[in-house]
């Protein structure tokens, strides 16, 4: 009976191991908005755009002032708008969107069999952030609303912020089929341009290992019952 017993403890902790797991579906490439080069960008205070001269404009720097008039804004008379797309990406990233944009985001990926979905962020890199987060924007998920994104404090015009949502569970079943529309509607923005967005998904998942000894310990649990019958008879 003790064998037993401890052949039931050791199926009852292989059943309750779990490992984690991390899926990413990326819309857009992280290139900068496309800029091939920083360097002579400048941003609306004169200074460079890449703060931190590796390159890549990145949230925490900013879309560069193109015209030099001390300000980033596309619209007319300044002329900062850019176009640095190339073949491959969405028609709304590396790409001044202009004012008041509505997004329309299908993310595609694949839930491997057995996996549970834990957390479910939504990341977005974006400018203008002095303007498109100045004023609350709403994300829906599966056309529901995940709630306004309240601007974040403005550290200066063009200025390029990751904004992320973390979904509530109440989302994850939606998510379970691979599929996920997450449409943005700004609101009184002065531009609006993007890099990159993307979701991500933790799951738990069954370690295989912990299947392993589950069926060991099953296999147990049988060769006993034999031993048992056998010295019965
Ligand atoms: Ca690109
Ligand atoms: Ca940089
Ligand atoms: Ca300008
Ligand atoms: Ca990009």
């Amino acid at each position: 009976m003790k064998k037993k017993l401890l052949l039931l403890a050791v199926t009852l902790l292989c059943s309750s191991w779990v490992g984690a797991d991390s899926i990413t579906s990326l819309i857009g490439d992280i290139d900068g908005f496309g800029f091939s080069s920083t360097t002579g960008l400048n941003s609306f205070s004169g200074d460079p755009a890449d703060t931190n001269g590796n390159g890549i404009l990145e949230p925490g720097e900013f879309l560069p002032d193109l015209n030099g008039d001390g300000r980033y804004d596309p619209a007319s008379p300044s002329k900062d708008l850019f176009n640095n797309q190339e073949a491959g990406d969405p028609s709304f990233t590396d790409i001044g969107l202009g004012i008041n944009p509505i997004l329309t985001l299908d993310f595609s990926y694949i839930l491997p069999t057995g996996h549970t979905i834990t957390s479910a962020s939504f990341h977005i890199v974006m400018g203008d952030s002095s303007f498109a987060q100045r004023n609350s924007h709403i994300i829906s998920l599966e056309g529901v609303s995940t709630g306004e994104i309240v601007a974040s404090s403005s550290t200066g015009d063009g200025n390029i912020l990751e904004t992320i949502v973390n979904f509530d569970s109440f989302f994850f079943a939606a998510l379970a089929d691979g599929n996920a529309q997450v449409t943005i509607s700004y609101d009184n923005t002065d531009d609006v341009a993007i890099d990159y967005a993307l979701l991500q998904l933790e799951t738990t998942v069954p370690e295989p290992s912990s299947l392993g000894l589950l069926l060991l310990a099953f296999l147990g649990v049988i060769l006993q019952r034999n031993l048992i019958i056998n010295e019965a008879t």
